[in-house]
């Protein structure tokens, strides 16, 4: 029986070691201390014993009986911690930085279309959108550029056929909103205009916002001011207008607006061509002949309108010096916005 008793500690020892998971652990103890057990059932043979083995056997099989317990106990705390470490090394830091993943923005010339935009909204201007391959009346003969008159020259027109082009301003849309809406009118027009010219300042499409207001008590002290708001909210307070006389074709009076130089505060440099000012709009008081165009009574109202360039306006703005830059597509340009 002493010699069971070792058998048994030397096979207990190799089960034990094999036992990986708790189920394996709870099988082991079973088959040693269990009802049935293989120590067990030689615990209950020792009171049939004769007295003088019963002591000796005793002892070595409750001496086994512990050493089991006790390692038993000893592998279950092992393989507790062995599943929280490895639950540990599994387990999801959820206060980790995530993985960015590619995300795209828009456009900076739609950013500044948008930033333009809200401060016109701002003045209660609405907003109109029109074709852009547009009759050469919307073009030209409605904003009183007569046929073979020679300011069309000025815009360096792209054809689609004799008497379709594609829209070199977004007035156009402007003549289209008068036809539609009884004043007062106050509307912005934004969008895609189109020129024959391609070099380090002009691009054969670029984008224009256009404004124009009607009502029955408009003057060109309103346009100042509303041109001023513009220029102060997009640029900057400390921004100063000038008022310069032009010629347009659609507006009169017709003006150029600068604005004071914010590189060098006035003082010239490169790109206010030492001059203090930056031009960057166009402007006047709507001709009666436009107006009447439009369906509009020029004996009742008057209009003033504007034009500015985006792609101009936000080379300013940020400081951009090759317009071609918003054409190319180079996410290392584009990402900057
Ligand atoms: C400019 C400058 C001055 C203009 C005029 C009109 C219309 F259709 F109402 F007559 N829309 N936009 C205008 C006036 C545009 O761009 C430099």
């Amino acid at each position: 029986m002493k010699q069971e008793i070792e058998g048994l500690r030397e096979s207990f020892r190799s089960d034990l070691a094999k036992a990986r998971e708790e189920r394996e652990l709870e099988a082991t103890r079973v088959k040693y201390l269990g009802r049935k057990g293989l120590l067990t059932l030689i615990l209950k043979k020792i009171s049939d014993l004769p007295l003088d083995q019963k002591k000796e056997i005793g002892s070595l099989a409750n001496s086994l009986k512990k050493e089991i317990t006790a390692l038993l106990n000893k592998k279950k705390k092992d393989l507790e911690s062995l599943k929280v470490s490895n639950l540990q090394k599994e387990a999801i830091d959820i206060t980790a930085p995530g993985s960015k993943f590619p995300l795209g923005h828009l456009h900076p010339v739609t950013q500044v279309f948008d930033d333009i935009i809200e401060i016109f909204k701002r003045l209660g201007f609405s907003v109109a959108e029109g074709p852009e391959v547009e009759s050469d009346w919307y073009n030209f003969q409605a904003l009183n550029f007569p046929k073979d008159h020679p300011a069309r020259d000025t815009q360096d027109t792209l054809f689609v056929s004799e008497e379709i082009v594609l829209r070199t301003q977004t007035s156009p849309v402007q003549i289209r909103y008068m036809e539609e809406n009884k004043p007062p009118i106050r509307v912005v027009a934004p969008g895609r205009t189109y020129r024959r010219d391609s070099d380090v300042t002009h691009t054969p499409m670029f984008h224009q916002l256009e404004g124009l207001a009607v009502s029955t008590d408009i003057r060109f002290s309103d346009l100042k001011g509303t041109l001023e708001y513009f220029v102060h909210e997009f640029f900057g307070s400390e921004r100063k207008l000038r008022f310069r006389p032009h010629f347009f074709p659609f507006t009169e009076p017709s003006a150029e607006v600068d604005i004071s130089c914010g590189i060098c505060n006035s003082k010239g440099c490169r790109v206010c061509k030492f001059s203090g000012w930056i031009e960057v709009l166009g402007a006047g008081m709507v001709h009666p002949q436009v107006l009447k165009n439009g369906g509009i009574d020029p004996k009742v109202y008057r209009g003033f309108a504007f034009g500015l360039g985006i792609e101009r306006l936000a080379m300013l703005k940020y400081n951009i010096d090759d317009l071609r830059l918003f054409f190319e597509n180079d996410l290392r340009f584009l990402k900057q916005f």
